[in-house]
């Protein structure tokens, strides 16, 4: 005897991506949205009602004739223009080099940020220079702003002896205490609650520091994302809370992470002034970050924002794609590649050459390929050396636990 009630209306419902392998993929040609639509309000007396427009448009600066313009224009001069360009150039040349040593065996795994690399950078670079970061793995271009050695990068994603964390974290993991720049934990999202708690701590003691940190569209369906929210709109602490809604977890299609019209959306539901931004749009991010700062600094607390864009590459060095979508999808993305959209913004307000690009890639290049040869001499996967066993040990527990100091005893045998 069937128990399937003929006349029930529900229907179960399980989303798909709009596009799978051998789709034309089609997202429109251009933004609807376009540059000038929505005002700037004044960063200190707005509310989150005020940002209703912006959580459901798209704050962009830099429009399809490649030139800046509205209210979020951040009017940057030219020398920061390109050494944001000069950035995200090296981390596009640094993440290729990092997959080829991958894939040579010489380390385990890697994360590109492809197609994401002005998020970070940009970002970054409308902070103070103290404030914290609370990265995902797909913003190790923070690094970089804050002037971080490649040579000491490569060296934590191979895990070799001159690796600052001794290979007690994955690759892509990094941590630096000097840059402000606070490990990620593997268990995707758990750095919101310790963003916002480090931003609860810097209003409890009255420092002038700022937290900034971010999730992906998949994490944000996780209880870590809707915790840190929360606190954040109770506690009103200096955050910046970011989720990059890249369209992918992995293979699973960000339909299936919220049921709602966007990711903006969700805070106003919080009471927090949530912005939506174009993240292939180097000004329109650098320009929301500064706002959202400006809130942080006049005690008016949290800022939270989607930064929406697509992940072009593999998740990672163990993805393949193209299993789960059409191979060319990235390129029908109508954010573009925010690479070549500052570089041709540079190059139409005559601050930038295809021959000074072409002279920087070279230079880049030169540069990538040094740190790599040097941090190679400290180990690498196929060779080694590796930082000694007896290193799980140190560095973790300032009193070493008994149940840890057995450990060590019973490996030392
Ligand atoms: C709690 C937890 N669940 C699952 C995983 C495996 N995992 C690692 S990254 C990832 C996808 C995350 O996607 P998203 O948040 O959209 O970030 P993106 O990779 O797109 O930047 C998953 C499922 C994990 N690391 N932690
Ligand atoms: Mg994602």
């Amino acid at each position: 005897m069937s128990s399937k009630n003929t006349n029930s209306m529900q229907t179960y419902t399980v989303p798909d991506a709009p596009f799978r392998p051998g789709d034309d993929a089609d997202f429109g040609d251009k933004w609807a949205e376009q540059p000038g639509d929505l005002s700037r309000p004044d960063p200190i007396n707005c509310v989150h009602s005020d940002t209703e427009e912006h959580a459901h448009g798209l704050i962009r600066v830099l429009g399809d004739d490649d030139m800046a313009s509205g209210e979020w224009n951040p009017e940057l001069d030219a020398t920061e223009l390109i050494r944001g360009l000069e950035m995200m150039m090296r981390l596009r040349i640094f993440d290729d080099r990092m997959i080829k040593m991958q894939r040579t065996g010489k380390l385990s795994f890697y994360m590109r940020s492809f197609g994401e690399e002005a998020v970070a950078i940009a970002q970054t670079m409308a902070l103070d220079d103290t404030d914290w970061i609370f990265p995902s793995y797909r913003q190790p271009g923070a690094q970089f702003v804050r002037g971080r050695d490649m040579v000491s990068m490569i060296c934590h994603c191979i895990g070799n002896t001159e690796d600052n964390i001794r290979g007690r974290q994955m690759p892509v993991h990094y941590s630096w205490k000097e840059g402000h720049f606070i490990s990620i934990s593997s268990p995707v999202g758990t750095q919101f609650s310790q963003a916002v708690g480090v931003a609860m701590a810097s209003a409890y003691k009255g420092d002038d520091q700022a937290t900034i940190t971010w999730l992906g569209d998949g994490t944000s369906a996780q209880g870590d994302f809707h915790y840190g929210l929360n606190f954040a709109s109770v506690f009103k602490p200096p955050v910046i809370l970011n989720v990059v809604n890249n369209q992918w977890a992995i293979s699973t299609h960000k339909n299936l992470a919220t049921g709602g019209e966007n990711f903006a959306a969700r805070g106003l539901a919080y009471g927090i002034p949530s912005l939506r931004v174009d993240g292939n749009d180097f000004l329109a991010l650098y320009s929301v970050t500064k706002w959202a700062r400006e809130r942080a600094r006049a005690g008016k607390g949290a800022t939270y924002i989607e930064v929406y864009t697509y992940r072009a590459g593999a998740h990672s060095s163990s993805d393949d794609p193209s299993r789960y979508r059409p191979g060319d999808e990235f390129k029908c993305w109508p954010g573009g590649d925010p690479v070549e959209r500052l570089k041709n913004h540079l190059i139409k307000i005559g601050a930038w050459s295809n021959s000074k690009d072409q002279e920087l890639t070279e230079k880049i290049d030169s540069e990538v390929m040094a740190a790599y040869k040097e941090a190679c001499k400290f180990g690498d996967l196929a060779n080694g050396p590796f930082p000694p066993a007896s290193t799980i040990f140190t560095e973790v527990y300032e009193k070493v636990p008994w149940h840890i100091q057995e450990q060590r005893e019973e490996l030392g045998k």
